[in-house]
């Protein structure tokens, strides 16, 4: 036998165990086992081939197109589990059946290379091409999901005009089979467009991690809100877009919090914190920015609204806390936050704007704490 036979299946295992490796740093990710599960098959798919295992032509046609089968079917799988995807097992097991039965019917029934040739190659070409319709978003997402979706369809598609430019409708000859065009070229746009897409895969899973550093990066491990680096990334951002304005920035700040901490402890005021971001994502409405700037102060960036909706915003947050019973805290015991807004103005740096609402804030907790205050308004 020739070992140059073996470089496929060798590479396909080199990219189960990277896709195997990278689950097992992070075993939430599933659908890494289950591109590793594909590429260990399509090796077993490619080995049985190649060894004659099991020895015929009609048991190793049959077992080698479901071992194939199982292979693209986990490929998609995984690609649609990376989003939130599936399909159902009813419809794996109805492909299945449908190529593998296809398989064995034109080998023992009606014998016909030909039809079986392009059952295999059309039935994938079909099975990639759904799946990048299905996952068509990618193509709008970072550069490497961009990859990997055209990579996918170049795939999909190339299984039509290579199954009919190399076979067209004259089978090749069983005895030659190894040397035919059909089989050479397969062998060949898997190895180029195989490789790419396994690749590009890898590329889209280091991105996949990267995206989710930098994410948890800019949570606060506390609270699960953004922490102040994730909130000036996100403010600077809304700040220079000029479809966010009106922008107002609201800070609230829990009212003698320091006295929860000493009376009580530091792990029952954690418990306040926690509640507290709680009401704060309630209060928020999609687009809008909310975060933790450290201590047991909150900051609120909202798009599309005026000094008068912060306000009236504010005061609806300022109403829920003070009526919101706090898990860690005796009966009885009122948690009050006070809030300070102020509206962005035109150019206006995000420092800028924080301390104006601060100033306002401040004013706040002079006027005696529990209420808001808007920059700029003369004090009531
Ligand atoms: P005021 O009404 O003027 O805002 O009074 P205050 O006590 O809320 O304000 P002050 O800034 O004096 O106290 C804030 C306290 O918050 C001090 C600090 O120990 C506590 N703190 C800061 N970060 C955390 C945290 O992550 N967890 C807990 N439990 N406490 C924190
Ligand atoms: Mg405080
Ligand atoms: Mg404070």
């Amino acid at each position: 036998m020739r070992l140059v036979l073996l470089v496929g299946p060798t590479i396909l295992l080199v990219f189960a165990a990277s896709f195997v490796l990278a689950w097992t740093f992070d075993r939430r990710r599933r659908h890494l086992l289950v591109f590793g599960a594909s590429c260990l098959l399509f090796c077993l798919g490619t080995l049985s081939q190649i060894l004659q295992i099991p020895p015929g032509a009609g048991p190793n046609a049959v077992v080698s197109a479901f071992i194939y089968t199982a292979s693209v079917l986990a490929f998609t799988e995984g690609l649609l589990a990376r989003t939130g995807k599936r399909t159902s097992l009813a419809e794996k097991a109805a492909i299945t059946l449908l190529i593998v039965g296809g398989i064995a019917y034109f080998y023992y029934v009606d014998r016909d290379l030909l039809v079986r040739i392009y059952i295999l190659n059309f039935g994938y070409g079909l099975i990639c091409l759904a799946t990048a319709w299905r996952l068509r978003d990618m193509r709008k997402g970072r550069l490497t999901e961009r990859v990997l979706f055209w990579t996918l369809l170049a795939f999909a598609l190339h299984f039509f005009p290579r199954t009919i430019l190399t076979v067209g409708v004259a089978a090749p000859d069983p005895a030659q089979f190894g040397l035919s065009p059909f089989w050479l070229a397969l062998q060949f746009s898997l190895a180029v467009l195989g490789v790419a897409l396994a690749l590009a895969l890898l590329a889209v899973t280091v991105g996949d991690v990267i995206e989710d550093l930098r994410r948890t990066g800019n949570l606060d491990p506390l609270t699960g809100i953004l922490n102040r680096r994730g909130f000036e990334e996100g403010a600077a951002q809304r700040l220079a877009d000029r479809h966010s304005h009106p922008l107002c920035l609201v800070i609230a700040d829990i009212d003698r919090f320091k006295n929860i901490n000493d009376t009580l402890g530091h792990p029952a005021g954690d418990e306040v914190l926690r509640t507290f971001a709680a009401l704060v994502r309630r209060a928020m409405r999609r687009g809008d920015l909310g975060g933790r700037f450290g201590g047991e102060e909150f900051v609120l960036l909202l798009s599309g609204c005026d000094a008068e909706g912060a306000a009236a915003f504010a005061e609806r947050l300022r109403a829920s806390v003070s009526e919101a019973r706090f898990g860690s805290l005796p009966d009885g015991w009122q948690v009050t936050a006070s809030f300070g807004l102020a509206e962005a103005r035109a150019g206006e740096s995000l420092g800028q704007l924080v301390a104006r609402a601060d100033a306002a804030l401040y004013a706040a907790k002079r006027a005696g704490r529990n209420r808001v205050r808007r920059h700029g308004a003369i004090p009531a």
